[in-house]
């Protein structure tokens, strides 16, 4: 079956050592990990009364379909107890797919690239660390350019 290259942003502001060491553990059932970046410690974006997150990125290599890979990171998302009580408040992790190879993908359920992945810190800054060259599909720049143009 063909595997893509997958970019994921994890972020966690509840126990975030513990919830972030789990959901790795629990990606690694759903495909190849090929590299974590470090993880940073930023300030809520968004909603700001709130604890700082743990953000990071990982390089990922599955056979699964975007929807379904969607759908697996929402099952890890229940797993670890996610609730979100409201938009952009405190979660025990939080699973995105930033890229999936080059493709460019609209639905109401999914979104790929993230949308909003070009203007958040906590997304490019570890993602610039294990992804500094790859492009955005849609805003064709790299994304160290991407990082850099948001500072
Ligand atoms: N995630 C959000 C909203 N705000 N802020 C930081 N620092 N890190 C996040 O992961 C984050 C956020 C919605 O997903
Ligand atoms: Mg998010
Ligand atoms: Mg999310």
């Amino acid at each position: 079956m063909k595997s893509n290259i997958v970019y994921l942003a994890i972020g966690s502001n509840i126990d975030p050592d513990k919830n972030i060491k789990l959901a790795l553990k629990e990606l690694a059932k759903l495909g190849e990990i090929i590299k974590v970046s470090n993880f940073i410690k930023t300030k809520p974006e968004g909603f700001l009364n709130q604890d700082d997150f743990l953000n990071g990125a990982v390089k990922f290599k599955t056979t699964l379909t975007p929807k379904n890979l969607l759908k697996e990171l929402k099952n890890i998302e229940h797993l670890l107890k996610r609730n979100t009580p409201f938009r952009n408040g405190p979660r025990t992790i939080d699973l995105d797919i930033i890229f999936y190879g080059n493709l460019v993908f609209k639905t109401p359920a999914l979104i790929i690239p993230h949308p909003r992945a070009d203007k958040r810190f906590f997304v490019l800054r570890p993602l610039s660390e294990i992804a500094a060259y790859k492009r955005h599909p849609v805003l064709k720049k790299q994304v160290r350019t991407l990082l850099k143009e948001l500072k």
